[in-house]
């Protein structure tokens, strides 16, 4: 049996952490955010991830999963803290990942191994995580071993990837790419791939959410491309795809959540060959924009118009609202609707106008925040002008026309999702846009 310590209880970390346990490795988890341990000791799992609760509840009631509030002496020490990013310099924050080295330091032992998961710049096993470790006297690869392997999880289906998934290991050396595999080994049920550095693994991790941000960009793009010649996009790029080796993905309001919108600036950390990727990265952000000039010119103007958005998380099926491209379109709604001020004068006489401006109004079936002010779905519709699903949820494609018809007070639906069926919701009476 391994004992395992386990830094950073979050999306990653918890689900972990059970894993481990689940697979007879003596685990500890810990948190800095004693909040979080405290809560978890309680039983509870504040993580929108379907099957969690259950999972990590199995791996506490077997005693394998302990939650502590110290870091514990152990022969595997597992990082999967967060790297926080700033959006407007595009800089990324290491600090968790140099607390989690520096709280290893003092009960790291001969033998022992280290593994950093969390997403972060090339380099950083080996210019950041190394040094602080061998400030100990401890020399890495000799006396201990240290690797990075990235977790590759989709949010939504956390326990299955993390089976299932082939893992990319790159240790130091030799002994650390060995010893950090024989850990993935004990429930890994796909292919544990190594590489012959940490760097090579930290780079492939950014290259694939890179990939798939770029692919989106393009998709994006044909999507404007394709309204400017009259063609729909989605049927274009389904009939594109046809092609043996072409896989376009698709359009959407935007990239969110904590990967995609992210990642690929890490890249740009110590290199200036970011061209096509930071071009992409301009597409994707610019699509909630896109999708405010579609409502815009179909109602004639913003102001004056209730717009409901169906759809707060970033994606479909979960309740997770990080980077959210619903929130940026609300956010730019908003400061694009002009609000005449109260009182204005005009030639010397005063003019008492009412605010106009827009309003949003936000549903999602996942996600009930007193903070967005998030309404019942029939309170998003009812009054209407235009309806935009904004999140790919299964059950906004149940959503009946002739239902919402009624209720709104508009005729306008933009689906940026392709969830709806143009014909039906046409044949009631709307004006059907789709991005
Ligand atoms: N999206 C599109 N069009 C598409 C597919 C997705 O616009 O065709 C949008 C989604 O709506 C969402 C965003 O992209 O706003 C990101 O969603 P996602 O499902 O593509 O990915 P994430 O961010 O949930 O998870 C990604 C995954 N990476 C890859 O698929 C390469 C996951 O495997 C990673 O583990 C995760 O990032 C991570 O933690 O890095």
């Amino acid at each position: 049996m391994n004992s395992v310590c386990v830094h950073g209880l979050g999306y990653i970390g918890l689900p972990t952490a059970a894993m481990l346990a689940n697979y007879d490795n003596e685990v500890y988890g810990y948190d800095v955010d004693q909040e979080v341990t405290g809560r978890l000791r309680n039983g509870s799992v504040q993580l929108d991830e379907p099957g969690l609760r259950a999972f990590v509840t199995e791996a506490m009631d077997s005693g394998r999963l302990e939650i502590v509030d110290e870091v514990v002496e152990s022969k595997y020490h597992l990082i999967c803290v967060p790297t926080p990013f700033d959006r407007e310099t595009k800089a990324s924050d290491l600090t968790y990942v140099e607390g989690a080295a520096g709280a290893i330091a003092p009960v790291l032992r001969p033998g022992d191994t280290v593994i950093l998961e969390s997403t972060v710049p090339p380099r950083t096993t080996v210019d950041v995580v190394r040094p602080i470790l061998e400030e100990t006297g401890l020399a890495a690869n000799d006396e201990f071993s240290l690797a990075y392997c990235p977790e590759t999880v989709l949010p939504g289906d956390v326990i299955t990837e993390l089976r299932q998934n082939t893992r990319i290991v790159g240790g130091i050396g030799e002994a650390s790419t060995t010893a950090a595999v024989r850990l993935y080994d004990t429930f890994v049920e796909g292919d544990v791939r190594t590489t012959t550095d940490p760097t090579t693994a930290e780079f492939v991790k950014l290259i694939q959410n890179t990939y798939r941000d770029t692919n989106i960009a393009l998709a994006n793009e044909v999507s404007k491309l394709a309204r400017d010649y009259d063609v729909d996009s989605r049927d274009a790029i389904e009939l594109a795809n046809e092609h043996p080796r072409v896989d376009l993905l698709q359009p959407g309001p935007g990239v969110g959540g904590h990967c995609l919108p992210v990642d690929p600036w890490f890249l740009g950390h110590c290199s200036e060959n970011l061209d096509l990727i930071r071009t992409a990265r301009r597409v994707n952000d610019s699509m909630p924009g896109h999708v405010a000039d579609l409502l815009s010119e179909a109602l004639g103007s913003l102001n004056g118009n209730a717009i409901a958005l169906l759809g707060v998380a970033y994606k479909g099926n979960v309740g997770d609202t990080r980077q959210s491209p619903a929130l940026d379109l609300a956010a730019e709604l908003q400061t694009r609707a002009t609000k005449p001020p109260t009182g204005t004068t005009d030639g010397g006489i005063t003019i008492e106008s009412e605010p106009e401006g827009v309003e949003v109004l936000l549903h999602d079936p996942f996600v009930d925040d007193q903070v967005l002010n998030t309404v019942a779905l029939d309170q998003a519709v009812a009054g209407a002008d235009a309806v935009v699903v904004t999140t790919d949820h299964d059950e906004f494609a149940e959503l009946d026309p002739g239902r919402v018809r009624e209720q709104m007070n508009g005729s306008l639906v933009v689906d940026t999702k392709a969830l709806l069926d143009p014909d039906e919701w046409r044949s009631n009476g709307f004006t059907f846009l789709r991005v």
